[in-house]
């Protein structure tokens, strides 16, 4: 009874002992170092329970114009420190994908688990794969394009690491040349920032870029004008709907495009009915860029397709260039096959349509 005594008593001290080294691990303090693809480190101490965003970037701008291809890799955190707050499956629960990889988006095969290889025991993983094999690629092109933003939150004390590798970054030029090969840096003129707080790199806040859009009234159904922002220099891009009001069979129609990086832009304006057209919009600051649209047969721009259409159009078929110089009046005008050529057919198809016999448009009842 006695020797039994003393074996509780021991164990109960064993208990009290490991409650109170979890107890000191809690209040304890954990040493995070990042490093980055290339190498470079941070490192900063934190508490437990605290939580930190790890910032990767990368910078291939010295590579055709840090158009990235394809890229494949992981990062891989201590996993009895750190925990990964947000979990990112391939299958299953896909969380804010786009806020992790801001830049390749859900074009990003993402998943965030635990892994306990041999060389890599004890840590957990984020492994991402993204793939857009054209010229116009991922935009790596400079420090502050992020390549993983991703949340932990300490939960031990002691030193930790977040370490960023890559087995695969390849160009989107047409040969996908390799800029790391199976882990191996073979073109070393990129750089990867790392950050384990908010980032110290100055983040753009962009520009408004808005206007009036014009466009007619063809029937009853179509109301909505869409229009779509893409950057020609970044991978900005943002559709804005509006629903025209109109006065008369013409509606001016206010839109507006929030937080626009500077750069160049390609404006596209569409409708039911109206031919769609691109501009070119430079932004540095707060940009107007009023747009019109026209109705498909409006060969004079005025918003009504009737026999002064029909003139024009058979005019410029006929021979005479004066008679329509504009290359949107002219998408306009073109509204019968063959495409990129006025002739007897488009004029014949709106002297029909401006006639009342058959419609360019698609006509809903009200
Ligand atoms: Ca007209
Ligand atoms: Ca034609």
């Amino acid at each position: 009874m006695r020797r039994f005594l003393s074996i509780l008593l021991a164990v109960m001290i064993i208990a009290s002992v490991s409650v109170v080294s979890i107890g000191a691990a809690d209040t304890g303090v954990a040493k995070v170092t990042m490093i980055s693809v290339k190498g470079n480190s941070v490192t900063e101490t934190y508490a437990v329970g605290d939580t930190i965003t790890a910032y990767t970037y990368l910078n291939a701008s010295q590579l055709n114009q840090g158009k990235i291809g394809s890229l494949d890799g992981a990062q891989y955190y201590t996993n009895s420190v750190l925990e990964l707050t947000d979990e990112y499956t391939v299958n299953d629960g896909i969380f804010d994908i786009e806020g992790m990889f801001p830049i390749t988006k859900t074009a990003t095969m993402a998943s965030g688990h635990w892994i306990n290889s041999e060389e890599y025991a004890g840590m957990g993983a984020i492994y991402y794969n993204a793939s857009i094999p054209s010229y116009s690629g991922f935009k790596f092109n400079s420090d502050t394009a992020a390549l993983i933003v991703a949340h932990y939150k300490v939960k031990a004390a002691g030193d930790a690491t977040i370490k960023n590798e890559m087995k695969t970054l390849a160009q989107s030029d047409y040969d996908l040349t390799r800029i790391i090969d199976r882990g191996k840096i073979v073109q070393s003129n990129f750089t990867s920032p790392v950050a384990l707080s908010e980032p110290t790199m100055p983040v753009p806040t962009g520009s408004t870029v808005s206007g009036v859009a014009t466009s007619y009234k063809t029937n009853d159904g179509v109301n909505d004008v869409t229009l779509t922002l893409t950057g020609s220099d970044n991978n900005y891009t943002d559709t804005v709907t509006v629903t025209a009001s109109y006065s008369g069979n013409k509606a001016d129609t206010a839109y507006s495009f929030a937080n626009v990086p500077a750069g160049e832009y390609t404006l596209s304006v569409a409708k039911g009915n109206h031919v769609t057209r691109e501009y070119t919009v430079a932004v540095s600051t707060d940009t107007t860029q009023d747009v019109k649209i026209c109705p498909i047969g409006d060969a004079d721009g005025n918003g009504r397709v009737n026999a002064a259409d029909a003139r024009k159009v058979f005019a410029k078929g006929n021979g005479d260039d004066e008679a329509i110089t504009d290359a949107y009046a002219l998408a306009c005008a073109d509204v019968s096959k063959p495409v990129n050529r006025i002739n007897s057919a488009d004029a014949r198809a709106v002297f029909m349509h401006a006639n009342g016999e058959t419609s360019l448009w698609t006509v809903t009842a009200e």
